[in-house]
């Protein structure tokens, strides 16, 4: 294999003919695979009623380009790797070049040549060496997420930490539904005793207790967004920034540059862990790497960072951090566990965005797609998939969509499931168990392919199976 490091702003790396770009998307959600880089691109014009989930300075080109790393599968069979080592940089492939351009100034780059995992490898080797490694390896979760929903109680999450004594979850998690509002991190009324006591009731049965939140984001028609506009970041005219639209309206992006919002982030983590949570599942994060004007002007993935590592500071060493809806390499070295693809769902893809050709949209073909092609991440910080579903009478999944979903929870090491434990029938119970206490021997192969157990597995299937990995649109 071939390698060096250069310093630039703007580089260029010789390819020869580029058979297939690997287009890697900006933040969790955002498609991610190889695509051919003659095919143009088409944008997802569909402002105001929601974004495909990407990067949105790059959102109405036409052009394939990726965030941060990009690897060109050339005619003669090897590959050549272009990237940043510094958060805030994209690749795009451009005839016989890999073209790299930072926002983040001068930066180091990588540039390697070989096989497919040499040159992943050497990436995740330089890039973990610069910002971190971190991550367990191994995490078993339950989360209310994709059974209940915002539809969580106190109620029924003790009703699962009951149901669970038989399977060995690292951690039991509380997903969106607990809090008064986005922003607002304060439990409601269907949390009558408070999030400390459901933390107790969690940790008493041996497990860490988990928290969803999303704290760089404030709704629209939150207490924090007309309480503390200071927070909030802001375009060239002043108007708050539209980072997305959920909740039944708009969210906006907090200013991670702000004192006041260091001082937000510092009191709601802290507040979580003092209430007993040691997970915590941070979600739509990359809405503080949206453009903007800063308080203290400074490139904005780089701007996401500082706040990452304020979230970092607060929560400890100890803590489990999950970050969600995240720019991935601008993650790198903070947090333990990064989701790696859009949401499952019991369908497999909604027909309407994938007619739009949005492949950042939830479902178990989304997700499948994306997360399969960033299984190389493993060394560099724990890949989350996203969950598994046992249930079948909840999904409208066949058996080979199901399958995938628990192989990639077994190639990842992140076993992750939301189903109401009480309703699993016997063989659902064995399976689950079998996934939570597997041991199988996992191998990679030389093709993005991978071994568990000697039984080979891909994913190539799904790739022709739906929207093309293009890029999505935003908000103006
Ligand atoms: C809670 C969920 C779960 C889930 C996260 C995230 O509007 N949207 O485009 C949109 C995208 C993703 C999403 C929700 C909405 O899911 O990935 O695991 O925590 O939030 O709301």
């Amino acid at each position: 294999m071939d390698l060096r490091i250069e310093r630039a702003r703007e580089l260029a790396a010789e390819t020869g003919r580029i058979e297939s770009f690997y287009r890697h998307g900006w933040h969790s959600w955002s498609p991610t695979g190889w695509v051919n880089p003659r095919d143009p691109v088409v944008p997802i014009r569909d402002e105001g009623r929601r974004l495909g989930h990407d990067d949105p300075e790059h959102a109405f080109e036409t052009q394939v380009g990726g965030s941060g790393v990009g690897v060109a599968r050339c005619t003669d069979g090897m590959f050549v790797l272009l990237g940043a080592l510094t958060p805030g940089a994209r690749v795009e492939p451009d005839g016989e070049l890999l073209r790299g351009t930072s926002e983040a100034g001068q930066i180091e780059w990588l540039v390697a040549e070989g096989t497919m995992n040499e040159v992943l490898d050497a990436y995740v080797q330089e890039l973990t060496s610069r910002l971190g490694r971190r991550g367990r390896g191994r995490m078993r979760v339950w989360c209310s997420w994709y059974s209940y929903y915002a539809d969580i109680s106190e109620e029924a999450i003790r009703r699962e930490v009951h149901d669970a004594a038989p399977f060995p979850f690292d951690v039991i998690q509380i997903d969106d539904g607990w809090q008064t509002g986005i922003g607002d991190w304060e439990p409601n009324a269907k949390f009558p005793n408070g999030m400390a006591a459901l933390a107790d009731a969690i940790m008493s049965t041996g497990r860490e207790a988990g928290l969803w939140l999303a704290p760089l984001i404030a709704g629209a028609d939150s207490r924090l967004a007309r309480t503390r506009p200071e927070l909030l970041l802001r375009d060239a005219e002043g108007r708050p920034v539209v980072a997305g639209i959920n909740w039944g309206g708009p969210y906006y992006s907090l200013d991670p540059t702000a004192d006041a919002t260091a001082e937000f982030l510092t009191e709601t983590i802290s507040t979580a862990r003092a209430w007993g949570f040691s997970y915590l599942k941070l979600d739509f994060l990359y809405a503080a790497a949206f453009p903007g004007v800063h308080a203290t002007a400074m490139p904005r993935e780089l701007a996401y960072r500082q706040a990452a590592e304020v979230m970092r500071q607060a929560a400890g060493n100890d803590c489990y951090l999950l970050a969600c809806g995240a720019p991935v390499i601008a993650s790198t070295g903070i947090f333990d566990g990064i989701r790696i693809g859009p949401d499952v769902a019991g369908f497999w893809e909604d027909a309407e965005l994938a007619a739009m050709g949005d492949a950042s949209g939830r479902g178990a073909r989304n997700a499948i797609a994306t997360s399969s092609q960033r299984l190389w991440l493993k060394g560099a910080f724990d890949p989350d998939p996203d969950v598994v579903y046992l249930d079948r009478s909840e999904v409208d999944l066949d058996g080979r969509m199901l399958e995938s979903l628990q192989d990639l929870a077994r190639i990842t090491g992140f076993v992750g499931t939301s189903d109401r434990l009480a309703d699993l029938s016997q063989d659902e119970k064995t399976n689950l168990l079998s996934l939570l206490t597997d041991d199988a021997v996992i191998k990679r192969r030389p093709d993005m392919g991978w071994t568990i157990d000697g039984r080979d597995v891909d994913f190539g299937w799904v790739a022709g199976s739906g929207a093309p990995a293009i890029s999505g649109a935003t908000p103006s």
